[in-house]
């Protein structure tokens, strides 16, 4: 049985996953946009255009060829003046001693901006101890499942994932899947591989509609080229949060 997002607060106990839900309700939008452009100046506009309709800013901070720490500082105001959170699409996959530097050191300082960050769980749980160690409220999405074909995230590989999750609650707040992974609906699902003009991108990327992804699942779905390659992306986004905000509606009526 789906819950409300209303009906989720009551058991999501994660400060930012509480506040995104509030963001969700607020906005009526359970769209994450996936910034993944390589300027800054083209970064803010986008954003800037975007921020109204999104609940969520997903980023490739390393992807950005003249970032400077001023980036960051302009994201966050524009996640003040929209309210939306951002979630550092880092996907950590190392020894806990090395996450704990490469998320709050180098050049980006990750801790001390973002509101989510991810993981692989290949490690095991050390690097889950690790990110907590230097975290500042951040919430842990752990990566379960890939949406890119010949992906190696099988079954049992999930299971494992699942249990890292629940043995860190007070850390993880959800999973990167592309289809509901667990019955506990104190997790969220943020799904990707979300466009409705594609069906993939010749590099393994596989996509499904934003009313599939919702069916299959998704608490918020994520969408990069959907977005940013189209020639008005304000309005291509606001389309994407009604879709999916609409398949959400519609999946707790036909409860
Ligand atoms: O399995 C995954 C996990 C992630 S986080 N598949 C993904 O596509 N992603 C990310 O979501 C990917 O790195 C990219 O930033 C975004 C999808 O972008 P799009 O342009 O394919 O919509």
């Amino acid at each position: 049985m789906v819950k409300s997002f209303s009906d989720r607060l009551k058991c999501v106990s994660h400060p930012k996953a509480q506040e995104l839900i509030n963001i969700i309700l607020r906005k009526k939008s359970n769209l994450c946009f996936s910034a993944d452009v390589t300027e800054s100046q083209k970064l803010l506009e986008l954003v800037d255009k975007v921020g109204p309709h999104i609940c969520l800013l997903k980023t490739h901070i390393d992807i950005v060829s003249d970032f400077t720490p001023d980036l960051v500082t302009e994201l966050r105001k524009l996640a003040k003046k929209y309210d939306f959170l951002i979630f550092e699409d880092r996907k950590f996959a190392d020894l806990g001693n090395t996450v704990q530097k490469q998320f709050s050191e180098g050049i980006y300082k990750i801790s001390s901006w973002a509101d989510f960050i991810n993981a692989h769980v290949v490690v095991g749980p050390g690097i889950i101890t690790g990110l907590k160690n230097v975290a500042h409220n951040q919430g842990l999405i752990l990566i379960a499942q890939m949406s890119a074909a010949g992906n190696l995230c099988h079954q049992a590989y999930i299971k494992e994932a699942l249990m890292m999750a629940e043995d860190n609650r007070s850390f993880v707040c959800g999973f990167i899947c592309t289809e509901s992974v667990t019955s506990d609906e104190s997790f969220l699902n943020f799904v990707p591989g979300v466009n409705f003009s594609s069906s993939g991108d010749g590099l393994g990327q596989q996509f499904v509609s934003p009313s599939q992804a919702v069916q299959k699942g998704a608490d918020v779905i994520i969408v990069g080229r959907g977005i940013y390659q189209s020639s008005n992306p304000a309005a291509t986004a606001k389309e994407y949060k009604e879709l999916a905000y609409t398949a959400y509606l519609n999946l707790l009526e036909s409860e």
